[in-house]
Formats: structure tokens, C-alpha cells, sequence
């Protein structure tokens, strides 16, 4: 047998231990090992299998890009269609969508790319129904919109359930924790008081992903599972927001009901829509937009005016260095300083350095030597 299968093999044993051990207090310790094991092999085999052979792959233009998430039969499809200049197959049955399918939404001069994505189901994370497919798309994306079927919407956090087995955490912080390896010394706990898990399953934990020297730093209160996503890179940590559809079907106290609901438990920001009735899309798309923490950045000449027409898009909190970059590597790597009018500064045309933080609505001349 190769040694993939044999890894692969131990996978499932770990999974299926996983899946039937209990959750509580007694077995918390137990768990986390379990994860860190499942987590340290899961490393091993992406690692072994490199980063190609995943399906469907879409290409990533345009300034930002949303996936659509949620169950079959929700509206995904119909919304793509609805505000993009794409058309993907609406049906009334499940599983209508094979293939993500890609679409254009301008707005607010951003061009936002919507993906249109199969329909995610329980047990996603074990393969059905294409989950690690649909994973690696999701991965690639800066905002994850669900969209749920008001009859459903508990399906929401059957699906964040499910992407946080793919090692997605929709909404969350990276915790606070740094592991400096050592070449020596063995373990160091720096806890300053927080609560974290006891000594030796720290270091079970990190046996499992072979560190045994190294500074443990908490900067925040942890539990097992957060010192394992830390130490699993695969880890990412994506927004998200929840598009709750088909309100035609519900009265409007239904519909605010199930929002504050949503909203509460999941920490994201809902907004109830129709497609068929075409109810509260504008708002989608400013909030879809409001959710991406994009700016706009206005170029000035050296000698002219600023172009208010053709503003650049960037993600909030990017610096006079990123605004080069997108615009030519040659400018940025050439770039000596910008003059700024606007939030970010304290006085007209403020002279600063590349690694100034740019805030939206500012105009900038970029000032730099041609090569
Ligand atoms: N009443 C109502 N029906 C809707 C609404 N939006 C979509 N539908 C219907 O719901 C059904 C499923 O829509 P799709 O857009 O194909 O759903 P999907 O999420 O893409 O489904 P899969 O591709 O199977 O995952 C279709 O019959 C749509 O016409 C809505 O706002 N209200
Ligand atoms: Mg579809």
C-alpha cells in the first residue's frame, strides 16, 4: 500500500473516533488531541498533493471577489443572474448548479466578481456533494455571502459548521497565540494568568505537529482547538454575510423575526431579499460592498487635476506602496514618496511615505523616478 492510502486510512479512523467521542468537559482534552492528529495529517497529505488537480477552477478578476454559498434550492443561481451581467441555470429542483459560474456586479466603481457556487450540504466536509472542491473555491475569495432559504434558514449554521471542518472560520479571529520553535530548551508556556489548556495537552498538541521546543505565547484566553487552527496553516479566517431570500413567501414580521435571529447567533450582517419579487437588491449590493471594507482612491497628476471619473478600488487599509503596485510594478518599485489631500492626513497635499496607510476618498500623486 502507498504511504498516501495508509495516511488516508488513519484519517478516517481519526474522523470516525472523532465523530462518535462525545463533546463535554470530561473529553475537551481528548478532543483536541484528536483534532491536532487529524489536523497534522491533513497538513501531510496537502502538502504530499501540492497545490493543483482541484476542479473548477475560476479565474479571480475584477477588484474583490463573493462567493455564493448555501444549500441547493436556496436562490444562489437566481441572485448571480439578478445582479450580475451573468446568467447561470435557475431549476426548481436540487443540485441545478454543477460548476461554479462566474459573474461581473459593478457598483459604487468597484467591480465586485460573484461566484456562483454548487450547492453546500451537510457533510460537506467529507466529500459529498464536491465540498473539498467548493472549499478551495471559497479559499480564493474575500467575502462569503449565504444565502438561505427563509423556510431554512437554520441551514446556516449547518453550513459554518461544515466549513469550519474544512478548516474555513467564517466571522472569526485568528487567535492570539505565538508559537516561536526553538532548537532546544523544550516548552515554554508564556500564559500571563489567561486560561488555556493545561501544560502537557499543549504539548501533545504540538507533538503532534513535531514541535517539541518552542515559546507558547497566549495573547488571549485559548482552547485546544485554537492553539490546532493556529498551528494548522491551512487554516483561513474569511467575513461573511447572509443574504436570507424567497421573503416573498413569509409575512414581514416572519422575515425581521428571522434576521435579529440569524444575525445574533451568527454575528454576521443579514439582509432580507426576494429575487422572484426583487426586494431589497440595492441594499444587498451596498451592503455587499460595504462588507468587502473597500475604498476608493482618486490619482492626481503631478501638474493636473484630480480624476474623479476613475477612482482606483482597494482594500481598506492599504498603503501608498499597494496603490503602486496595482497600478504598474515599475511604478512601485519606483516610488519614492506621494502627496496626499484628504482623511488619511493632517494637511493639504501631505508628503508621505510609501507605507502610509491611505484612507477612502483620498487623492494621491504618486511621485517616483522613470526608469
Ligand atoms: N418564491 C421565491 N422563489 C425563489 C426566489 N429565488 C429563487 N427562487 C426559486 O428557487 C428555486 C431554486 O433557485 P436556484 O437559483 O436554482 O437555486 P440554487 O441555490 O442555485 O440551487 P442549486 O444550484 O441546486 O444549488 C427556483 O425555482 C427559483 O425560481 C425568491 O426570492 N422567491
Ligand atoms: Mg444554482
Amino acid at each position: 500500500m502507498q504511504e498516501k492510502e495508509v495516511v488516508s486510512g488513519k484519517l478516517d479512523e481519526l474522523k470516525a473516533e472523532y465523530a462518535k467521542t462525545k463533546h463535554n468537559k470530561a473529553t475537551n482534552k481528548h478532543l483536541g488531541i484528536l483534532r491536532a492528529k487529524i489536523a497534522a495529517l491533513t497538513k501531510q497529505m496537502t502538502a504530499k498533493r501540492g497545490k493543483k488537480g482541484i476542479g473548477f477552477a475560476v479565474k479571480k478578476t475584477g477588484d474583490a471577489t463573493v462567493a455564493l454559498v448555501g444549500f441547493p434550492n436556496a436562490g444562489k443561481s437566481s441572485l448571480l443572474t439578478s445582479i450580475t451581467n451573468a446568467e447561470s441555470k435557475v431549476a426548481a429542483y436540487a443540485f441545478t448548479t454543477l460548476e461554479a459560474v462566474p459573474g461581473m456586479l459593478s457598483y459604487g466603481g468597484a467591480q465586485i466578481q460573484v461566484i456562483d457556487l454548487p450547492g453546500l450540504i451537510e457533510g460537506a466536509h467529507i466529500g459529498k456533494g464536491g465540498g473539498a472542491q467548493i472549499a478551495s473555491m471559497i479559499r480564493v475569495t474575500d467575502l462569503l455571502l449565504f444565502v438561505v432559504d427563509i423556510a431554512r434558514p437554520e441551514n446556516v449554521y449547518t453550513l459554518i459548521d461544515e466549513l469550519d471542518e474544512l478548516g474555513i472560520k467564517v466571522n472569526r479571529q485568528r487567535p492570539e497565540i505565538k508559537i516561536e520553535e526553538k532548537r532546544g530548551g523544550g516548552l515554554l508556556i508564556e500564559a500571563n494568568g489567561r486560561k488555556v489548556p493545561e501544560t502537557h495537552v499543549i504539548r501533545s498538541i504540538l507533538n503532534e505537529f513535531d514541535i517539541f521546543n518552542a515559546v507558547v505565547i497566549f495573547k488571549q484566553d485559548a482552547t485546544e482547538d485554537d492553539l490546532v487552527d493556529v498551528l494548522s496553516e491551512n487554516t483561513m479566517y474569511i467575513r461573511g454575510m447572509i443574504a436570507l431570500n424567497k421573503i416573498d413567501t413569509a409575512n414581514p414580521a416572519q422575515a425581521t423575526k428571522v434576521s435579529n435571529e440569524l444575525s445574533s447567533r451568527t454575528g454576521m450582517e443579514v439582509v432580507a431579499i426576494s429575487v422572484s419579487a426583487e426586494t431589497n437588491l440595492e441594499l444587498l449590493k451596498e451592503r455587499i460592498f460595504r462588507n468587502l471594507k473597500l475604498m476608493k482612491i482618486y490619482l492626481k497628476p503631478k501638474d493636473g487635476q484630480p480624476d474623479f471619473s476613475k477612482p482606483m478600488i482597494l482594500q481598506s487599509g492599504s498603503t501608498v506602496q499597494a496603490l503602486a503596485k496595482s497600478l504598474h510594478t515599475k511604478i512601485a518599485d519606483n516610488l519614492k514618496y506621494a502627496l496626499v489631500n484628504g482623511k488619511s492626513v493632517r494637511f493639504e497635499n501631505q508628503r508621505v511615505s510609501p507605507e502610509h496607510r491611505l484612507q477612502d476618498g483620498d487623492v494621491v500623486t504618486l511621485i517616483y523616478t522613470k526608469a
